[in-house]
């Protein structure tokens, strides 16, 4: 089933339907997308690794939850297929494509989803709008990115502190110097390095096509990714899409931070929803470059409006009494697109 997942889009297959010989599974997947190939012309790829995604979904053995999700990031341009990191926006099809193959049966007009995400061994809850018992992909939420407005997708997360790196801040500081640059390496959900978008340069309102243009900065951006992959728990990162980049600034429409990040090649068209989770995390950290330029809210439930080139995306993260972030949640749509046989 090929389906948009709030700002992302790719396949979403049931893990009986492809090889289990993890080899010849990603094998098919780059004939599927089309890749190496920066147009992807052979294949249902759209050229941008936003839309170069895969979820592959199997029932769960695990108590309390209902389905397994395992996201590969199908390189466009290179012969890769990665299971380094996880996706928050994929992840909105993940319930509805559950509930449409059967794997999950509808209760009622919404239908919560227990998902265990494989690439961290983390858990996520989904609750799909199921009047009548079916899956519904019409409504009236709003997500900027997407145009027109669909059924709500709520997505809440808990303990996604260190998914891939072990800790929240795998070098134990809120900021450390890399190549003279004050960087915040933090994982709530997704490795990011969080940094001024001011000491790179540029003032962290630019489009993508202008960051995506930007030779100089992305080089620059890329060899603090090399040297921080270790810090992080990560290992050599050359060939993972992982960390993420964050360049934030003051907000300017009213949010709580501004950012624009590289996942890790391209500009995001607006932002991962880890990512942002990731991001909002680090505005609390007295003394980090994000908490610089942040304007954050005081209550223990702090809904955070993360803003991206294309709107905002608002994080509802719930503090502890040491003001540890315990708990996220997000909105997302998701919609089915095509529901058909693929030729790998
Ligand atoms: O951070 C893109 C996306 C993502 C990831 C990326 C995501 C997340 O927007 O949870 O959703 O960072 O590669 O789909």
């Amino acid at each position: 089933m090929w389906m948009r997942g709030g700002t992302s889009k790719g396949g979403y297959f049931l893990k009986d339907d492809l090889p289990a010989d993890t080899a010849a599974r990603d094998a098919f997947l780059l004939g599927v997308m089309g890749s190496p190939d920066p147009r992807q012309i052979d294949g249902l790829g759209g050229a941008d690794p936003l839309t170069s995604k895969v979820a592959v979904v199997s029932r769960s053995q695990r108590p309390g939850i209902d389905v397994d999700y395992l996201f590969l990031q199908v390189f466009v341009d290179q012969a890769i297929v990665s299971d380094a990191q996880n996706c928050g926006n994929i992840l909105a099809g993940v319930g509805p494509f559950a509930i449409e193959r059967g794997l999950v049966a509808a209760g009622g007009d919404e239908t919560r989803v227990a998902i265990y995400m494989e690439n961290t061994g983390q858990v996520a809850v989904a609750t799909v709008q199921t009047p009548g018992g079916v899956p519904t992909y019409a409504g009236s939420a709003a997500i900027d990115g997407v145009p027109g407005t669909h059924a709500p997708v709520p997505l809440e997360f808990r303990d996604t502190a260190g998914s891939s790196c072990g800790a929240l801040l795998p070098t134990g500081h809120a900021v450390d110097v890399v190549q003279g640059v004050p960087v915040t390496l933090i994982d709530n959900g997704m490795p990011c390095v969080v940094m001024k978008a001011a000491d790179l340069g540029i003032t962290g309102y630019e489009d993508r096509d202008w960051l995506d243009a930007a030779t100089g900065l992305k080089a620059r951006i890329e060899a603090i990714r090399l040297e921080v992959g270790p810090m992080m728990n990560l290992g050599d990162v050359t060939a993972k899409s992982v960390p993420k980049m964050m360049l934030v600034a003051p907000p300017r429409a009213g949010g709580a931070v501004c950012v624009r990040s590289f996942i890790p090649h391209r500009a995001h068209a607006t932002i991962g929803v880890l990512g942002a989770v990731s991001v909002a995390t680090a505005c609390l950290l007295p003394g980090s470059p994000a908490a610089d330029v942040a304007v954050v809210p005081g209550d223990a439930k702090k809904t955070l409006s993360v803003e991206h080139p294309t709107g905002e995306m608002s994080c509802v993260l719930e503090t502890d009494a040491d003001g540890a972030v315990v708990s996220a949640a997000l909105l997302r749509t998701a919609r089915k697109l095509m529901d058909g046989v693929v030729f790998g």
